[in-house]
């Protein structure tokens, strides 16, 4: 803070209005907080040292007060017994170092570490008046959202700010993001603040590897680590079953047992799988050999173990998990009766197709893991097909039962179509679409995480109009003024299901192909993305105009087959290295794509076909 004309005096303490925590005077200049979270919890301690310019820092009580000062800087340091044994010496610590950094070093730092993640990527998303919107505060500019008027460089802002939350709150060391992370302001927040392994912690990194963070999706790999050790413990005892198991919710000790006796949540064993096809999406960006073989197969493996044993047969001979539930929702039997556990949940065989092709397709070559791809192969060959319902709908249970709650926030049954990639625009999408408009007629969408996913779904199906009217749902109904999701009072969730989803209309790569604009919108005309990532080592850069492909480029990071779709027609030049001409590939598009070898270290720019004889 620094004063103009007159001078500064303030008081500062440090308060967490609820458990009983007591303040300390370390010295003239420091205060520090320490309490405990409850009986036996951790416990914490915050610091907080100031330092004024021309003025006089004395403690009154348990506060801090300054008179007169032209300028006062304030260091604020927090620590729990969770990674530190003495919590006030690592504040003080912490304050001590800060203060001698001095504040402008500090912000450089800062703004230093912050840009080298942030400015990998670049979206414009047009509009006339851009530049004028970009000086109202946001709140303003949502008003004007919510009014009806045209300014989509605030699509723009909300991608880039669910980048931002990522950056601020998942670093390689530190813990996952969880519901609200460091933006909690709640000594008991809504779930404990928790992990939620059905939906909410995987949403919460669908963007880390498209929107090109992959290291922030580290902190996801170590919880995983620590839910295998503790899964295989909770495996045998409970299911008497190999492998790792870790049901529909954890918390920073990684428990995986069954954690509550809300039986629609609670009895899910497929956490722990879902969880670890995250680090073979890793895999899939970046393509890390070690990281492979050292980190994401043996948790695939262990997760895939569990639920080789954890399978029954049923009496049409198909293999299905059971008992299990499809998260958080009910079925209604003709009876009446209402239930929640079931055999063969469709999200529980969707997850585990993936999961088993994934440990295939991981396990290539290996002869030493030839009895347990023979296990997979076996049991992938037994899992039940999608079944589609009387009203054209994907069926969420094994059977066409009534759902309790038509318009449910989850929609775990389209786990094929995102993040899966088992349903696509070429392969059945019509139960896909069926299930999400049924759900949608019946107010489906009503938490920000699930409007989220559902712009995903029509991403995914490559419908435009619907995507962005349910983005632009999204920013009506389900965030704050200061564009944080709304699942009230907050929850992070839908900031990054909605930035996913927004790299998700720009750019695709999952079933064997890239697609550039698969779900532009009308809205979005003219604008440019730089430094996408797609699967296979891609970063994209696109540029379009009036709705249309201008030019793009992919810059391949190891050499191999690329696949590209386009509804029309693109050339393809490879661009030449220092003082080497570039090669011209002419490539026919199709729904189907066309393929060449792209080579690593090269970029290839790619431009609307010119007509013959140009
Ligand atoms: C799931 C959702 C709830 C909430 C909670 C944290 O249980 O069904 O809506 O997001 O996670």
């Amino acid at each position: 803070m620094t004063a103009s004309a007159k001078r500064l005096s303030l008081s500062l303490y440090l308060n967490r209005r609820s458990f009983e925590e007591g303040t300390t005077v370390i010295a003239s200049g420091t205060i520090a907080m320490q309490g405990q979270c409850g009986d036996g919890g951790v416990r914490y301690c915050a610091a907080l040292k100031a330092l004024a310019d021309n003025g006089e820092v004395t403690a009154i009580g348990d506060c801090l007060s300054i008179d007169a000062a032209d300028e006062v800087t304030v260091y604020v340091a927090a620590a729990t017994t969770y990674r530190e044994s003495n919590p006030l010496q690592a504040c003080l610590r912490q304050v001590e170092a800060a203060a001698v950094k001095g504040y402008q070093q500090v912000r450089s730092d800062h703004v230093r570490d912050h840009r080298a993640l942030y400015d990998r990527v670049e979206l414009r998303l047009g509009g006339a008046g851009e530049g004028t919107l970009c000086q109202l505060p946001t709140d303003e500019r949502l008003e004007r959202v919510r009014q009806g008027l045209a300014d989509p460089g605030l699509f723009a802002l909300f991608f880039q700010y669910g980048r931002y939350l990522l950056m601020g709150s998942s670093r390689p060391g530190t813990l996952p993001a969880n519901l609200q992370r460091i933006w909690n302001p709640h000594v008991t927040p809504p779930w404990e603040s928790d992990f939620h392994l059905n939906i909410n912690l995987q949403m919460n990194y669908w963007p880390a590897e498209a929107a090109n963070l992959a290291e922030c999706h580290e902190p996801v790999f170590d919880l995983l680590e620590r839910l295998r050790t503790n899964g295989r413990r909770t495996a045998a005892l409970l299911y008497g079953a190999d492998g790792f198991v870790a049901h529909h919710a954890t918390n920073l000790w990684a428990d995986t047992a069954p954690v509550s006796d809300v039986v629609s949540a609670t009895f899910w064993p497929m956490g722990g799988a879902w969880l670890a096809l995250h680090a073979w999406e890793h895999y899939r960006y970046g393509g890390d050999e070690a990281f492979l073989r050292e980190r994401a197969y043996p948790v695939m493996k262990d997760a895939a173990l569990f639920l080789l044993d954890y399978l029954v047969e049923n009496k049409q001979g198909e293999w299905v998990t059971s008992p299990s539930i499809s998260p958080e929702n009910r079925y209604r039997l003709p009876n009446g009766h209402q239930g929640t556990l079931g055999m063969g949940p469709s999200m529980d065989t969707q997850i585990m197709r993936a999961l088993f092709q994934a440990c295939l397709e991981a396990s290539e070559g290996r002869t030493e893991e030839e009895a347990f791809r023979e296990r997979v192969q076996g049991a992938l060959s037994r899992l039940p097909l999608h079944r589609v319902g009387r009203e054209g709908q994907l069926l969420e249970w094994a059977e066409d039962v009534d759902e309790v709650e038509l318009g449910h926030r989850h929609i775990s049954h389209l786990f094929a179509l995102f993040p899966g990639d088992d349903i696509t625009p070429f392969t059945s999408p019509e139960a896909a679409r069926r299930t999400l408009e049924r759900r949608l007629a019946h107010g489906g969408g009503h938490t920000g995480w699930s409007r989220a996913w559902i712009i995903l779904f029509w991403a995914r199906l490559e419908d435009a109009a619907q995507a962005c009217g349910n983005l632009v749902a999204l920013l009506h109904k389900s965030v704050h003024p200061n564009l944080f999701g709304d699942h009230p009072p907050f929850q992070i969730d839908a900031n990054f299901g909605g930035t996913a989803a927004i790299a998700e209309m720009l750019l695709q790569s999952h079933a064997g192909a890239l697609a550039l604009l698969p779900a532009l919108p009308e809205d979005w005309p003219s604008g440019s993305v730089r430094g996408l990532r797609a699967r296979g080592g891609y970063e994209v850069d696109i540029a379009w105009e009036a709705g249309r492909l201008t030019e793009a480029r992919i810059i391949v990071a190891r050499s191999g087959p690329c696949t590209l779709r386009s509804a029309y027609d693109l050339d393809i030049r490879e661009e030449g290295q220092e003082g080497q001409q570039g090669r011209d590939v002419r490539l026919r598009a199709s729904a189907a794509g066309q393929t060449w070898n792209a080579e690593g270290g090269r970029s290839y720019l790619i431009r609307p076909a010119r007509s013959d004889g140009e």
